[in-house]
C-alpha cells in the first residue's frame, strides 16, 4: 500500500467551482451523469486528474464534444486538456447501490438510497479530484420511481420538481454554498418527516426536518429538540447563526459511523436520531443529543471552514467534539459530562496514545484516511482545544475563534490557521503548545511535594513517552490547575491556580502549610496527561469528601479505587475499609446529586485497572474487582437497598435528577448483584419487569445476564420475544450477553454469531456483538485464545464487505505488547493469519501491519 506524508500537500491543479451531476436512480444501477467545470491553478498545461473507486467511464465529453485524450490510470481518470485553462467536462458513470456493501459512495439500505462521501466517497459515484481543498457549487437533479423513491433530497434547496415519464418524478437541488466533495449527498426513497423550524438571531426562518421510515416519526422529538438547542447554543456561544433556509437529517440503519454533517443535509445512524422512553436509555437521549449538536456545530466548524488535506481532520474532529462536549454539558451536568468525557478518552485514546497504532492529532503519513478517525483525532484533538480555552479563558478564546471563522471562512484551513487565529485573536503565545500537534504519546507528569522552611511546594517532572516514529520528546506546555488544602482543620488553603508547566522539571510554590497539604490537582482535568503521585489513602479519602471541585473529587475516590485494587490484583492485599467508608460517604449525597454519586462511585473499569500494570492479568483484575464489588455490596447492602426500595422516577421525565436517579439504581444493583445475596437474581427480575422504560430494562437485563439463574434466561427470551423486530433494541440484546462476566461468554457470541438476527450487513449489530466482546476484558483475553481468534475471524470474514468497519475491530488485538508471553504470542499469530489473507482491503492491511510492530 501507498503511505501518502502530509509534506507532499501540493495545492490542486484544477479547481472545480460548478459541479452538475444528474441521477438516473434505481436500486440495481443508477447512471450518473457529472458536469464539472474546471478552471486550471497551475501554470503548466498538466491533465486534469479525477479520482475513481470501481468506475468506468461510459462516456466523456469536453466543452460539448466528445473526448478522446483520456486514460486511466489505476482506478483514476486522467483527461488532457492541451493548453485550456478552463473547461466543461462530462462523465457518465454506472454505479450499482445494490451491491455496494462499504457502505461508502451511493448505497441501499432498506430499499432507499443514500451517500456517504466523507472520506474518500465521492469518487465511488463519479470521477472527481475529490480532495477536500476543491470546492464547487453543486446542483442535483434526480430522477427515479416516484413509488420507490416518494422523497428525494439533497443538499440545499429543492428549486424545481416535476413527474417524468413511467412513473418516475424528479427534483432539483441546489447548494449555493461551495463545499468539498465530501459534503455532498443524496437520499431517496419511502420516508416521513417531523417538521419544525427555526427562527435565527437575524431573523431567517429554517425549516427543520427529520427524516425516518414510516413507524419511526414518534421517535424524533428527542432530536428536533436537541437540534433546536444545538442552533440557538451557536449563537448564543460562538455567535454562529446557520445559513440555509432548510435543514433536513434523515436516519439510516446501515451505517458505518455516527453520523455525517453533509451541507443540509445530515446523515445519521438510527441510532442516533430513534428514541423513546420504552426503548432508548438515558445514555442513548444524551448520545442523540450530543451527535445531533455535533454534526450541527460542523456547519461551521468543518463546513464554512473545512479541512486543506485529510491530516488537519482534527481541525475540525477535535474542535467540534470540544463544543458539542461544551453543549452538553450546558445542557446538563458540567461535573458529571466531564466525569464521562474522560472516562472515555481514558478508555478509547490512551490506549491507542500507548500502543503501536499511536499518532499525533495531526498525522505525518497515513495509508486509508478510514483508519484516521480515531480516539487521539477527535477525543484527544478535543482535550488540545479545551486546553487552549483553559489557559485564555472563556472571553479570549471566543475572540479567537471569531477572528478564526472570520478569517477562513469559504476556506480549506490547517491546524496551524486554528492555532495562529488563537494566538492572535486570544493575545497568547502558542509556539511550545504547537507540540501538541505533532508529539503522539500521553504526557506523564510524576509530582512530589518538598518542604523548605516552613513553605510548602511541588516538584513536577514531565516525560512524553516514545511512540512509533517519535522516539525523542520535547516538553509540553501544560495547563495544569491545582489548589491545596490543609487536612487539619485550620482552613489554610492554596486558591484554585492555573500553573502552566513548559519545562522537564518545574518547581511550584505552594504556600505555607502546618503539614502536608491536600493537593488537588489537574482539576476539571485540565490537561489530558497521566498524573503520577504517590497519596496515601487518607489523604485521598479526605480529598473525595471535601474538594471543592465535583472533579477532582471523583478522581480521588477513582484514585483510591485503583490503589487498592492494583494492589489487590499484586497480591499485596491492602484491605478494602478506606474504599468502602469513602463510597458510604460519597453516597450520602445520593439525594443532592444522583447523577454525580453514581459516576463517583462505580469502579474503574477492567481494562483501566490493566492499564496501570506493567503485564495485564485479565484473570486477575476480574478476580479482585469482582471480589472488591461484593465487599462494597455487603459492606453498604442497607444503602444499596435503599436506593432500590423507592420506585423509580418514570421514564419519561428526563430531568437531570430523574436521570441521575435511574443510573444511581443500577450502580446499586450491580454492587448488590455482585455478593450473589440470593434474592438479587428475584429483585434483579422484579425491576427488569416492573420497568417502565429501557434504562431500567437494560440494566435489570445487563445484571441477569452476567449471572446463572433462570430469571436470567427468562429475562433474555422476553426482552428478544417484545423487541425482536426493533433493530436498535436487539442490539442491545446481543450486547448484553457480549458483556457477560460469564465464563462462557466467548462461546456465547460465538453462537449469538449463527443467530438468525445476527448480520455482517449491519455495522451496529455487528459492533453490538464482536464490538462489546473486545471490550470485556477477561473474555476476550481468555486464556485460550479463543477471544483472539473469533475476533480475527470476524475481520477476514467482514473484509471483502466492509473493510472499513472490519479494520476497526483491529486495534485490540494489537495492545499484545502489554500481555504475558503466551497471550502475546497468540494475538500476533492471529494479526500475521490475518495479514496472510489474499486480497486484503488497504483499511484492514494498515491497521494489522502496524499492529505488529
Ligand atoms: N465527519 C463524520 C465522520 C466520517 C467518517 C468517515 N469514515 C462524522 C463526524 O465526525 O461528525
Ligand atoms: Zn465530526
Amino acid at each position: 500500500p501507498v503511505t501518502i506524508h502530509r509534506g507532499d500537500y501540493r495545492p490542486p491543479d484544477w479547481q472545480v467551482p460548478d459541479v452538475a451531476l444528474d441521477f438516473a436512480l434505481a436500486v440495481e444501477a443508477t447512471r450518473v451523469a457529472a458536469a464539472l467545470s474546471v478552471v486550471r491553478q497551475a501554470d503548466a498545461p498538466t491533465p486534469l486528474v479525477l479520482r475513481g473507486d470501481g468506475l468506468t467511464p461510459a462516456a466523456v465529453r469536453v466543452d460539448g464534444e466528445g473526448w478522446n485524450d483520456w486514460r486511466m490510470d489505476g482506478a483514476d481518470l486522467i483527461v488532457d486538456l492541451g493548453e485550456r485553462t478552463a473547461a466543461t467536462v462530462e462523465i457518465d458513470t454506472l454505479i450499482h447501490p445494490a451491491s455496494n456493501t462499504q457502505l461508502m459512495g451511493l448505497y441501499a439500505s432498506n430499499g432507499m438510497l443514500c451517500t456517504q462521501c466523507e472520506a474518500e466517497g465521492f469518487r465511488r459515484i463519479t470521477f472527481h479530484p475529490d480532495r477536500p481543498d476543491v470546492l464547487s457549487r453543486y446542483k442535483v437533479r434526480m430522477e427515479g420511481d416516484k413509488a420507490a423513491f416518494p422523497i428525494l433530497l439533497s443538499n440545499g434547496n429543492c428549486i424545481a420538481k416535476g413527474d417524468g415519464a413511467g412513473g418516475n418524478h424528479w427534483a432539483l437541488w441546489e447548494d449555493p454554498w461551495p463545499k468539498p466533495s465530501y459534503l455532498f449527498a443524496l437520499v431517496a426513497g419511502d420516508l416521513v418527516v417531523n417538521r419544525d423550524s427555526f427562527t435565527t438571531m437575524s431573523g431567517r426562518e429554517v425549516e427543520l426536518g427529520i427524516w425516518v421510515r414510516d413507524g419511526d416519526l414518534d421517535r424524533t422529538e428527542h432530536a428536533m429538540q436537541a437540534l433546536k438547542d444545538s442552533m440557538a447554543w451557536d449563537e448564543r456561544v460562538y455567535g454562529r447563526e446557520y445559513d440555509l433556509d432548510l435543514f433536513n437529517i434523515v436516519a439510516v440503519s446501515d451505517f458505518n459511523m455516527g453520523a455525517m454533517e453533509n451541507k443540509g443535509l445530515n446523515v445519521f445512524n438510527t441510532r442516533y436520531i430513534l428514541a423513546d422512553p420504552d426503548t432508548a436509555t438515558d445514555v442513548d437521549y444524551d448520545g442523540v443529543e450530543g451527535v445531533v449538536a455535533h454534526e450541527y456545530f460542523h456547519n461551521w466548524s468543518g463546513n464554512r471552514v473545512t479541512c486543506r488535506d485529510w491530516f488537519q481532520l482534527s481541525l475540525k474532529e477535535g474542535f467540534t467534539v470540544y463544543r458539542d462536549q461544551c453543549f452538553s454539558a450546558d445542557m446538563g451536568s458540567p461535573a458529571v459530562k466531564r466525569i464521562e468525557d474522560v472516562r472515555l478518552l481514558r478508555a478509547a485514546q490512551f490506549p491507542e496514545d500507548a500502543g503501536p497504532l499511536a499518532h499525533p492529532i495531526r498525522p505525518d503519513s497515513f495509508q486509508e484516511i478510514s483508519n484516521f478517525y480515531t480516539a487521539t483525532i477527535y477525543n484527544k484533538g478535543a482535550e488540545i482545544i479545551h486546553m487552549m480555552a483553559t489557559m485564555v479563558g472563556a472571553d479570549r478564546f471566543r475572540k479567537g475563534t471569531d477572528l478564526y471563522f472570520e478569517r477562513h471562512d469559504g476556506e480549506a484551513a490547517t491546524c496551524e490557521d486554528f492555532v495562529r487565529a488563537i494566538e492572535e485573536g486570544a493575545g497568547i503565545d502558542l509556539t511550545q503548545f504547537r507540540l501538541w500537534y505533532s508529539q503522539a504519546g500521553t504526557p506523564r507528569l510524576t509530582l512530589s511535594l518538598a518542604q523548605e522552611s516552613g513553605d510548602w511546594a511541588l516538584d513536577v517532572t514531565q516525560t512524553v513517552p516514545p511512540t512509533p516514529g517519535q522516539d525523542d520528546k520535547q516538553p509540553m506546555m501544560i495547563p495544569l490547575k491545582l489548589a491545596a488544602f490543609a487536612m487539619d482543620g485550620s482552613g489554610a488553603a492554596l486558591p484554585e491556580t492555573l500553573v502552566t508547566l513548559t519545562g522537564a522539571t518545574q518547581r511550584v510554590p505552594l504556600g505555607a502549610f502546618a503539614a502536608r497539604p491536600a493537593l488537588s490537582i489537574n482539576r476539571g482535568f485540565s490537561a489530558p496527561v497521566i498524573v503520577d503521585f504517590a497519596r496515601a489513602d487518607g489523604e485521598l479519602a479526605w480529598l473525595a469528601a471535601n474538594d471543592d471541585d465535583p472533579f477532582a473529587r471523583y478522581e480521588a475516590l477513582q484514585q483510591l479505587m485503583l490503589d487498592t485494587l492494583v494492589a489487590a490484583v499484586s497480591g499485596k492485599a491492602r484491605g478494602s475499609q478506606a474504599v468502602i467508608d469513602a463510597i458510604g460517604q460519597t453516597l450520602a449525597g445520593a439525594a443532592t446529586d444522583p447523577a454525580f454519586v453514581a459516576e463517583a462511585v462505580l469502579l474503574p473499569s477492567e481494562a483501566f485497572i490493566g492499564d496501570q500494570m506493567v503485564t495485564v492479568d485479565p484473570g486477575a483484575i476480574r478476580r479482585e474487582r469482582l471480589a472488591l464489588q461484593a465487599a462494597i455490596g455487603t459492606a453498604l447492602e442497607s444503602q444499596w437497598r435503599a436506593i432500590l426500595a423507592g420506585a423509580a422516577p418514570p421514564a419519561t421525565d428526563l430531568s437531570r435528577k430523574a436521570k441521575g436517579g435511574r443510573r444511581l439504581r443500577g450502580v446499586a444493583l450491580a454492587y448488590l448483584a455482585a455478593t450473589a445475596m440470593d434474592d438479587v437474581p428475584a429483585l434483579a427480575f422484579r425491576i427488569f419487569s416492573d420497568a417502565d422504560g429501557m434504562t431500567e430494562r437494560q440494566a435489570a437485563l445487563a445484571t441477569l445476564a452476567h449471572g446463572d439463574s433462570d430469571e436470567r434466561v427468562a429475562a433474555l427470551d422476553i426482552f428478544y420475544q417484545r423487541y425482536r423486530d426493533n433493530p436498535l433494541v436487539l442490539d442491545k440484546w446481543f450486547q448484553v450477553q457480549a458483556w457477560s462476566l460469564r465464563a462462557d461468554t466467548v462461546d456465547a457470541v460465538k453462537e449469538l454469531a449463527q443467530h438468525p438476527d445476527f448480520t455482517l450487513a449491519n455495522p451496529n449489530r455487528v459492533r453490538s456483538l464482536y464490538g462489546a466482546l473486545s471490550g470485556n476484558q477477561a473474555a476476550f483475553h481468555q486464556a485460550d485464545g479463543a477471544g483472539y481468534r473469533l475476533i480475527a475471524d470476524l475481520v477476514i470474514a467482514l473484509d471483502p464487505k466492509n473493510p472499513q468497519t472490519s479494520a476497526r475491530m483491529i486495534p485490540p488485538l494489537g495492545r499484545w505488547k502489554r500481555f504475558d508471553d503466551a497471550r502475546a504470542a497468540m494475538m500476533k499469530a492471529e494479526l500475521e493469519r490475518i495479514l496472510a489473507q489474499p486480497g486484503l482491503s488497504r483499511d484492514v492491511t494498515e491497521q494489522a501491519s502496524k499492529s505488529l510492530l
